[in-house]
């Protein structure tokens, strides 16, 4: 299996499967000097892990993280940093059930299709066990972006199913497992989830992503845009079927003076455009939107077919997620931090020495 790997000059590459021994990624290209512990990673991978609420997988794992290379007295060193997560609660057996056969809307057939042998325990490298290490290699983006920029990436759940959120405070991200901005109708999610799993039924989701403080001119044109690399890394997370930059599909039915964003000089009046002009960052907040389809490891039965090709009903047993967009946040995140750093690091390479000479505008909207 090729393309494991990510980025050009800050790159990740990722290996390991959901039940195999370990998950890994060698993170290649991270700024020397940059003060990292294993202890950073643990919150961001307890925001997107399994077992840590009634709403996600039952699989617990501690997720701990061994930094096996890259980092001297603490500190990274510009040497690959090779970092390990041990697997712990694998659960085989769950899959003996679905090893001939395939699940309707799941990656099973496409992998049998392409290499002809596939690994059906816990679905292999299709698990989203493998996003672990993603954000893995977020924490070190972030963390990068934010003391060298004042870059802060962060995310919420925008929708679930047809729930969309009936106000907005970025506290209440924070204070609940499904990263939504409104605690008062956490409970009709509680109670959405809690019907599907008696359904035995899934749902899908959005979650937006909103990068502040990055500054203009991140981004390569012509093919190395930063909405078109955004775009293909978080369409790389698993489930997602959509990918929107600022208004995204709505701009469809936008005319020319309204989508634009007006510049004053204290500011964008708005910000349709998602902080991204011309696949360059324009300096204002950068948005982007996931869209994540219905989880397909379901217990409600469906028509397939078996390894030989007869038909076959297919039922999903086992710990899975009723909507895997509850768990997405910290994902989609851990892209877009990792496009952005990668793009920081080009634009250094490149232009490092232009743009502060540059007249800028506030980031805006203008109040
Ligand atoms: C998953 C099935 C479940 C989830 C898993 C994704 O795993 P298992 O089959 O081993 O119980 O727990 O997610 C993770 C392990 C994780 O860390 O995100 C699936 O079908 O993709």
């Amino acid at each position: 299996m090729s393309s494991n790997s990510f980025g050009k000059l800050f790159t990740v590459t990722t290996f390991g499967e959901s039940h195999g021994p370990a998950i890994g990624c060698v993170v290649d290209g991270c700024p020397p000097g940059l003060a990292l512990a294993s202890e950073e990673f643990k919150p961001d991978l307890v925001r997107r892990s399994t077992g840590r609420s009634r709403y996600s997988s039952q699989r617990h794992e501690a997720d701990e993280v061994e930094i096996l290379s890259g980092v001297y007295e603490g500190h990274t060193t510009g040497t690959p940093i090779a970092l390990l997560i041990r697997n712990t609660n694998q659960r085989s057996r769950d899959y003996e059930r679905i090893a001939q056969t395939f699940r309707p809307g799941h990656a099973d057939y496409t992998y049998w299709q392409k290499y002809g042998i596939r690994d059906p325990c816990g679905g292999g490298r299709a698990s989203a066990r493998e996003t672990t290490m993603r954000v893995a290699a977020g924490v070190i983006a972030k963390k990068w972006l934010a003391e060298r920029h004042g870059v802060r990436v962060r995310g919420y759940l925008a929708q679930l199913g047809d729930i969309t959120p009936d106000g907005f405070d970025w506290d209440a991200v924070e204070a609940n497992p499904f990263f939504w901005p409104h605690a008062a109708q956490v409970p009709a999610l509680e109670a959405r989830i809690n019907q599907l799993r008696k359904a035995g039924d899934s749902v899908g989701a959005r979650v937006d992503v909103v990068a502040d403080g990055v500054p203009p001119g991140w981004g390569e044109p012509v093919y190395g845009k930063l909405d078109g690399e955004l775009a293909a890394a978080l369409m790389s997370i698993n489930a997602v079927k959509g990918v929107e930059i600022g208004d995204g599909f709505a701009v469809v039915a936008q005319q020319g003076s309204q989508h634009r964003d007006e510049m004053l000089v204290d500011g964008f009046a708005s910000n349709h455009a998602g902080g991204i002009l011309g696949g360059i960052s324009s300096g204002q907040e950068l948005r982007a939107s996931i869209a994540l389809k219905p989880t397909s490891s379901i217990l409600i039965p469906g028509h397939s077919v078996d390894l030989a090709g007869a038909p076959a009903e297919v039922v999903t047993k086992g710990r899975h997620d009723p909507c895997v967009g509850i768990r997405a946040t910290p994902i989609a995140e851990a892209m877009v931090a990792l496009v952005l750093i990668d793009q920081a690091l080009r634009h250094r390479a490149q232009c490092g020495d232009v743009g502060a000479v540059n007249p800028r505008i506030p980031s805006g909207p203008v109040a």
